[in-house]
């Protein structure tokens, strides 16, 4: 083990720091890891046995919602509970809010120098195996340093909120006055995957009606049922019964209905432990992980084993409408299955 991993070229030194408690040498082992390097797998393949600890808290909702802000506050609440905590923050992909970062920063920085609070930010670009591979292997690594919170933020749209689900024990949904048609997305999925709903803004008049908009939605699901965290197939397969997700309103700016966010999500950890979902739930996102790996495995093994001039072969007969592309993909997987077969035959 131990040569394979100096073969690697991992610095040994840097894990053992990392989990001494040293912040760079954290931080420079997770951007290893984001990176996808060798020295980031062989890391997390040394520390995996310490994870599985930490309570995985997903904050996803509109961009602007006050995702950010609410973290910052529900940090400083945990902080006074003496725990320490991690929070990583997935950029958001909405051209809207693309200055969040900076602005994170900014709101981030009091945090920061608190010892007991790690931040990391990601980019959503720029990661070999996706952000989703990334933002998990991420989680992974600071569950394993021993955090027992780690706090992710991301912006609840499209792929990304059901990404949360995969990793989280627990999904609070963050959303704010004045969302208009954003109840309609709510219905088409969000709502699904929400543990905890939580109104922010609410020292605005507003705050009221988007509450009852949202109750109203949940009382039309209420047929089709809670799925909780981690549902990859809600309609079919859902997790945590008899959980009904609580509407919240906090006021973020205002350090408002904070310690009843912390006292909800702590109330859903326990009905996970108690219900034996947190076993169900854990297992669904050791098979989640070991099916995503995989993926990834194949296509690489695929793509190595078709080339790059088969690939291009393909492509050209999809081009010129010789063949057509669920064709043409049979025929490579054919062939890479079966090196000794002609893929045009
Ligand atoms: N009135 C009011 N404004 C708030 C509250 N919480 C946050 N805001 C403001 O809302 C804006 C967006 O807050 P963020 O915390 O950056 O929101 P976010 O959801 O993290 O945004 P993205 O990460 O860009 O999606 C900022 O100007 C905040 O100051 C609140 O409770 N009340
Ligand atoms: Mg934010």
């Amino acid at each position: 083990m131990l040569s394979s991993r100096k073969a690697w070229g991992l610095d040994l030194g840097l894990e053992s720091a990392a989990l001494a408690g040293d912040r760079r040498a954290l931080a420079r082992l997770l951007s290893h890891v984001e990176n996808g390097a060798a020295e980031g797998r062989a890391a997390l393949a040394a520390l995996f046995s310490r994870t599985g600890r930490a309570h995985i808290i997903g904050i996803t909702g509109s961009p602007g919602a006050g995702k950010s802000t609410l973290v910052g506050k529900l940090a400083q609440e945990i902080r006074a509970y003496g725990r320490r905590l991690a929070i990583v923050a997935v950029d958001p992909t909405s051209p809207f809010s693309g200055g969040a970062l900076l602005g994170d920063r900014l709101r981030m920085r009091e945090l920061a120098s608190d010892e007991g609070v790690f931040i990391r930010s990601m980019a959503s670009r720029g990661h070999p195996g996706g952000i989703a591979h990334a933002t998990r292997d991420v989680v992974l690594l600071l569950d394993a340093i021993g955090f027992p919170v780690v706090i992710v933020e991301t912006v609840g749209a499209g792929q990304a909120q059901v990404e949360v689900a995969r990793v989280a024990h627990t999904v609070v949904l963050v959303e704010a006055p004045g969302m208009g048609d954003d109840v309609q997305a709510l219905k088409a999925g969000l709502m699904e995957i929400a543990d905890i709903i939580v109104v922010n803004k609410a020292d605005r008049p507003e705050a009221k009606q988007t509450v009852r908009a949202l109750q109203f939605v949940r009382r039309d699901m209420g047929s089709a049922g809670h799925h909780g965290a981690g549902a990859l197939q809600p309609a079919t397969e859902p997790v945590v019964l008899g959980w009904d997700p609580p509407i919240l309103q906090t006021a973020a700016i205002e350090s408002q209905g904070i310690s009843e966010l912390w006292d909800a999500i702590q109330a859903h950890r326990r009905y996970l432990e108690e219900s034996g979902a947190w076993d169900v739930l854990r297992k669904r996102h050791a098979r989640a992980e070991v099916e995503s790996w995989l993926q990834r495995h194949l296509m690489l093994l695929l793509e190595e084993r078709i080339g790059e001039l088969r690939m291009n072969e393909a492509v050209d007969r999809v081009l010129r409408r010789e063949q057509d592309p669920a064709t043409a993909a049979r025929n490579l997987l054919g062939a890479a299955l079966e090196p000794d077969r002609d893929p045009i035959a």
